[in-house]
């Protein structure tokens, strides 16, 4: 999901594009508002850190493009193409690397495992809004 700061940035191209070219298939994406009921729900397992009530504030504060991404080892090699939590430690090339300052407005949000792609992607997602389809590239990339 590209977060409030990465869609006012102008970024959402970029971010697609890079996934694109990794040879990852869309399967789903929308630019939508959040709203504090979702946002609490998609960072439940933060509701006793400190910065919870800022994670809200910020996932609602303007619109977010959520994406569903599909593919060989997507959800780990995503998270490499993202780069670590806090841009100042990310490197040069990733995306919080090439696009963040701060980590509290770190640009994208990528699920870290099968179990919370499941559960996000059901958060954000009806199911019609997936696509399911045959890319003839893919011979190429795999
Ligand atoms: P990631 O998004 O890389 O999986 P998590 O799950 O540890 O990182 O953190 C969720 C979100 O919480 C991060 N994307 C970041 O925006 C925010 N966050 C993490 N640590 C801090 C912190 N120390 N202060 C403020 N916000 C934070």
């Amino acid at each position: 999901m590209v977060k409030p700061d990465g869609v006012q940035r102008g970024v959402i191209g970029d971010i697609v594009a890079r996934f694109e070219r990794k040879g990852f298939q869309l399967v789903g994406a929308k630019l939508m508002q959040v709203s504090r009921e979702l946002a609490e729900q998609h960072y439940a397992e933060h509701k006793e850190r400190p910065f919870f009530g800022e994670l809200v504030e910020f996932i609602t504060s303007g619109p977010v493009f959520a994406m569903v991404w599909e593919g060989e080892n997507v959800i780990a090699t995503a998270r490499q193409m993202m780069g670590k939590t806090n841009p100042q430690e990310a490197l040069p090339g990733t995306i919080r690397g090439d696009f963040g300052l701060t980590v509290g407005k770190n640009i994208i949000h990528g699920s870290d495992s099968k179990e919370s792609a499941a559960r996000e992607i059901q958060l954000f997602f009806k199911e019609e809004e997936l696509v399911s389809y045959s890319k003839l590239m893919n011979e190429w990339v795999y």
